[in-house]
């Protein structure tokens, strides 16, 4: 049997940017076991402290957009630009496919090699809330373990998109010319959360329908309401395969970081993303309260059973379950 690595080691090993012991602690923050839960718990107090510098990039777009070829492409310019990357992935369809991650790991295959950068996919958790939850404390690790540089990528889904939105300091939305919004499946929503629309693959044919893309996604974003980054959005295009655009997007962000740190946006921004957090885990510990009481989930069951049938209310039976919870 592997030996298991003490709390110590796993902290000093973080701490001097060990990624065997990076790759071991995020496992452990993702266990759902409760002896895991605690360590985890203890793991994070320690490295907390050495956590906070690295900026915090969430990055989604419908499948096929390029979202990979786009991170390697961008990643590998970072790492040239002596930055140091840690990409995570939630991908909320990985539980049924199980192929996306795989088709990844080959799609960014020369960013996998590349000693800067770190990739690691999320497990895929039995609720998105839970995935999330996990990526979130996955990023402090590679923070604490000297990354400088966080990519959070996600699907287009629309309800991972808002989780990402929740854990990074700027939010880049990958998107294709001419495919109409529908086909795209993008929300108007999800447009609104992003700090920079690129539309990809602006090669070949493709490029004069991009050009046409920004002027009419420029247009969209001008009638939303302005966000409270003070930050205009920009729509810009790039080729992940020609390599173009990457250096201007990564300009964008460079931007959008002074812009948001002078303006006290950053900084606000990231104290409202560490109260999310803290219910989070709250909500998240008030569940498994819940589930480890077994008399609590008979009563439960039973109130579910009449709110179902129609013959108690949704409030009531939630005012009776509070009553209960509160015994235990
Ligand atoms: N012409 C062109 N094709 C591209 C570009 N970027 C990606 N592609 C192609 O588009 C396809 C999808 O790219 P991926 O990077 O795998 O897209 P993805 O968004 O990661 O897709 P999922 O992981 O399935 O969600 C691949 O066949 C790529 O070769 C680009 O800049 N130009
Ligand atoms: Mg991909």
């Amino acid at each position: 049997m592997k030996k298991r690595l003490t709390l110590k080691e796993l902290t000093s090993g973080i701490l001097a940017g060990n990624r065997v012991t990076l790759s071991k602690a995020i496992t452990l923050v993702e266990s759902v076991l409760p002896e895991d839960e605690e360590m985890a718990a203890a793991l994070l107090e320690a490295i907390l402290p050495h956590t906070g510098k690295a900026l915090r990039i969430g990055i989604t777009g419908v499948p096929g957009v390029g979202k990979s070829t786009f991170i390697e492409a961008f990643g590998n310019y970072l790492t040239s630009n002596d930055k140091k990357l840690a990409v995570l992935t939630i991908d909320p369809s990985s539980q049924l496919t199980h192929g996306s991650i795989l088709g990844d790991k080959t799609r960014m295959e020369s960013l996998s090699k590349n000693p800067n950068a770190y990739i690691r996919p999320s497990a895929s958790g039995s609720t998105l809330g839970g995935v999330a939850h996990k990526t979130r404390e996955a990023a402090l690790l590679c923070e604490a373990a000297g990354f400088d540089i966080i990519i959070i990528e996600t699907v287009g889904t629309g309800q991972s998109e808002t989780a990402v939105k929740n854990m990074v300091d700027f939010f880049l939305l990958l998107m294709l010319a001419g495919a109409g919004d529908e086909l795209q499946g993008i929300k108007k929503g999800i447009m609104e959360m992003a700090d920079v629309l690129v539309i990809t693959k602006a090669d070949g044919e493709n490029k004069k329908k991009a050009a046409m893309a920004v002027a009419d996604y420029t247009h969209a974003l001008h009638l939303f309401q302005p966000p409270a980054s003070g930050w205009t959005a920009k729509v810009m295009t790039c080729s992940a395969l020609e390599n173009e655009g990457i250096a201007e997007v990564w300009n964008a962000i460079v931007q959008f970081e002074t812009h948001t740190k002078l303006n006290g946006f950053f900084l606000q921004n990231r104290k409202e993303q560490n109260k999310t957090w803290l219910y989070e885990c709250f909500n998240h510990l008030l569940q498994q309260e819940i589930k480890s009481s077994q008399a609590l989930g008979e009563l439960i069951n039973a109130l579910e059973k009449k709110v179902e049938s129609g013959s108690m209310s949704a409030y009531q039976a939630a005012k009776d379950m509070l009553k209960n919870f509160k015994k235990i």
